[in-house]
């Protein structure tokens, strides 16, 4: 198919590399690479194109993928302000920003992964468990072509399917995760599933190496003076908000590396662990939480575990004006394609 193309008159570009700039988007940008790459801003004007996380190409299916990001609206198990159902909408939005290199770590992970956006999940509004069966069943797929995941979430209820579905394919999961909120109540206004519940299901169905497991960023009040004991007695690892204040937590992750051990592991970031402050855009915030600086140490720390999925779960975008809440989150999971297997650093 010809392509329509825009010829300059202008001294000014006429030898320039723009002079043939296309007058619309092709979907796989210009490059020799063989994978998929996102475009950049010096070809492709930032606000140009259909609105895909990286504006990477959109399939509908993860086949032929080694990673993918996928968007999971859902917020109806969110027990505060509602809204996440928004996040993916609005994280592909201000993900325009990020890159395609890690300025900071020297990886290229366009140049050594396949990825691409492969939309969202078609979750039920009306129904918090009919959209746990529909996560899970689609998680089965994702994971049954050896794609990693990188999801945007959507309250943090969807970590419970997608660890199911992971756990069936690879065992009991590692898993780091940073929170305000341990997330691991038992019922939720006498309902077993919600976004303070998943990781206490988790355990119940045996889907965690409870050894293997590392919760960052803890915090807040809490309904007893323990509040962190279950966790504790489950044998997971607790770093509590006030034990990160103001620290690099470059030695913690040389430790939780040693934890994960060779094992597969999960990555479930949920933003109300950095602070209000730089993310205010979220369901259940508390206040004194990581700095986004803390937040690349811990991605990057997980730098050769063998990652097997990511989440980013509880952008809220409607309480930040700013788009910050959205914009960390893009760089976040950007940060976390950056340390899966294989991608290749400079
Ligand atoms: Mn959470």
């Amino acid at each position: 198919m010809a392509r329509l193309l825009l010829r300059y008159s202008g001294s000014l570009l006429k030898s320039g590399p723009l002079r043939d700039l296309p007058l619309s988007l092709p979907q796989r940008a210009a490059s020799s690479s063989r994978f998929n790459m996102p475009k950049r801003a010096q070809e492709v004007a930032r606000p140009v194109g259909i609105c895909s996380m990286m504006k990477l190409p959109v399939q509908d299916s993860p086949e032929g993928l080694d990673a993918a990001f996928l968007g999971i609206p859902l917020d109806i198990g969110t027990s505060n302000r509602p809204g996440a159902r928004f996040g993916p909408r609005h994280i592909r939005g201000e993900s325009v920003m990020v890159r395609a290199y890690n300025g900071g770590t020297g990886a290229s992970p366009f140049e050594s992964l396949m990825v691409a956006d492969i939309g969202d999940v078609n979750v039920n509004v009306f129904d918090l468990k009919d959209s746990c069966d529909r996560i899970r069943a689609y998680f089965k797929k994702v994971v049954s072509t050896g794609c990693v995941p990188l999801t945007m979430g959507g309250d943090h209820t969807i970590t419970y399917p997608i660890l199911q579905a992971m756990a069936e394919k690879y065992g009991p999961m590692g898993l780091v995760h940073v929170d305000a909120h341990a997330d691991t109540a038992d019922t939720m206004l006498g309902s077993k599933i919600g976004h303070g519940t998943p990781f206490r299901r988790a355990v119940e169905e045996g889907l965690l190496d409870c050894k293997r497991v590392a919760q960052i960023g803890l915090r807040g009040s809490t309904y007893d003076p323990e509040g962190y004991a279950w966790s504790r007695e489950q044998g997971f690892r607790v770093v509590t908000a006030q034990e990160c204040w103001l620290r690099s937590l470059v030695p913690l992750m040389e430790e939780v590396k040693q934890q994960m051990g060779d094992g597969p592991m999960y990555i479930s970031f949920d933003i109300d662990g950095i602070d209000p402050a730089f993310a205010p855009g979220t369901g259940t915030p508390e206040i004194a939480g990581l700095y986004p600086s803390q937040a690349l140490e811990i991605i990057r720390g997980c730098r050769g575990m063998k990652v097997v999925g990511c989440d980013l779960v509880e952008v809220a975008p409607q309480y930040d004006t700013t788009g910050n809440t959205a914009l960390t989150a893009a760089n976040l999971l950007f940060e976390m394609l950056c340390v899966l297997p294989n991608v290749k650093y400079a």
